[in-house]
C-alpha cells in the first residue's frame, strides 16, 4: 500500500575485533531474512555495521587502521547482502567506514548508504558530527578517535527517494544535533534512520552515564516530533572489546511515540507498520513549517 511500510530495524550485538566480515554480513543477510518474513520493506543496520568500533584504540600503523575500511561497495564480501535485500524486495540502510583516493589523497569517512528493494544504492551519507577527539588520551580507559579517524562529511544531510518514500540519514552523534533532523524535515524527510555505536561510559562526563539511554530517545523521539517524521535508530550494542555500548535501537512514530524497542544486547530485529500519511498530522499542525516558521529570527543557528 502506498505510504505505508513495514519498517525494521537490524540491532547487531558486539563485533569482535577478530570477527572476519564474511561473518558479520551472514549476521546481517540473517537479520535482513527475519526482517523480510515479517514482510518488511526497509531494514536499518548500525554505524560502522561490518567491524568492530576501532575507533576506541590508537593505531600508529596506517595499514592496520585501513584495514578497518571500505574501498569498494559491494565488494565481493559484502555483495550477499545486496543480493539478499534483491532476492527479499527489503531495501537498507548500512554503515561503514569509507576509504577513497581523490585527487591523489586518502580520504576517510564515516558512510551510510541507502539501497532500494532492487539493491541498488540510491544515496550516501558522510557523518557530519565527528564526536571524540584527534590525539590519544591518556587518562580514557578506551579512546573515541574519530575525530583522528574520519573527515567532517561533506555530502549535506542528502534526502533521497527511495521505493516511493523520501529518506534521510544520520550517523549516531548526529543524532544528538537539531540541526541534523531540521535540515532533513525541511527537505521533506518521511523516514529519517541511521546507525550508532554509543559506548555507556563517556570519561569526560562520567555522571551522564546513568543517562545514556535517556539522552539516546530524547534525541530520537524530539527529532521526529519536531519534524514530523518517522525515525529508526540501529545500535552496535553490548559488550564489545571490553566496552559496552547502549542498545534501545527503536522506531519512533512522528508524533514522537515509541514504536518499538529492542530489549536484548544481541543481534535483534524490531519491526513496525511506518504509514507515512502520519507525517502529516505533524506537518499540517504543530510543525507546519510554512505557516509558523520565523527563519528571519533563526540567523544565529547557522553562522559560524
Ligand atoms: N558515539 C557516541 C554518540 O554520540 C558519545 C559518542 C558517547 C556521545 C557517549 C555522548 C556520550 O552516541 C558516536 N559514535 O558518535
Amino acid at each position: 500500500m502506498p505510504g505505508k511500510i513495514i519498517l525494521a530495524v537490524g540491532q547487531l550485538g558486539p563485533i569482535a575485533r577478530s570477527d572476519s566480515r564474511e561473518q558479520v554480513v551472514k549476521r546481517l543477510v540473517d537479520m535482513l531474512e527475519e526482517a523480510a518474513a515479517r514482510n518488511s520493506d526497509f531494514i536499518v543496520f548500525p554505524e560502522l555495521a561490518l567491524t568492530t568500533f576501532f575507533p576506541r584504540w590508537y593505531f600508529t600503523d596506517e595499514a592496520e587502521l585501513d584495514a578497518f575500511y571500505e574501498t569498494e561497495m559491494p565488494s565481493p564480501v559484502t555483495r550477499p547482502l545486496f543480493e539478499a535485500a534483491a532476492k527479499h524486495g527489503v531495501g537498507f540502510n548500512l554503515g561503514f567506514a569509507e576509504l577513497v583516493s581523490e585527487g591523489g589523497r586518502k580520504h576517510r569517512f564515516n558512510t551510510s548508504i541507502a539501497v532500494d528493494r532492487t539493491g541498488r544504492i540510491i544515496g550516501k551519507y558522510r557523518k557530519i558530527h565527528l564526536p571524540g577527539h584527534k590525539d590519544y588520551e591518556d587518562y580514557r580507559p578506551f579512546q573515541h578517535l574519530e575525530k583522528r579517524y574520519f573527515e567532517t562529511g561533506n555530502l549535506g544531510f542528502p534526502v533521497y527517494e527511495v521505493d516511493g518514500f523520501k529518506m534521510g540519514m544520520f550517523i549516531c552523534n548526529d543524532r544528538r544535533w537539531p540541526e541534523t533532523w531540521r535540515v532533513m524535515g525541511l527537505k521533506g524527510a518521511e523516514l529519517i534512520c541511521g546507525g550508532y555505536n554509543t559506548p555507556l561510559h563517556n570519561p569526560p562526563v562520567p555522571q551522564h552515564d546513568q543517562l545514556s539511554s535517556f539522552h539516546h530517545l530524547l534525541s530520537m523521539q524530539a527529532g521526529a516530533y519536531q519534524n514530523g517524521a518517522w525515525t529508526a535508530g540501529a545500535g552496535k550494542v553490548g559488550v564489545e572489546e571490553g566496552c559496552m555500548l547502549l542498545g534501545h535501537s527503536c522506531i519512533v512514530a512522528p508524533t514522537g511515540e515509541l514504536a518499538a524497542l529492542t530489549n536484548t544486547l544481541e543481534d535483534e530485529v524490531i519491526t513496525a507498520a511506518a504509514d507515512f500519511a502520519r507525517c502529516r498530522e505533524i506537518r499540517e499542525n504543530i510543525f507546519n513549517f510554512e505557516q509558523h516558521r520565523e527563519p528571519q529570527e533563526y540567523g544565529l543557528i547557522a553562522t559560524v
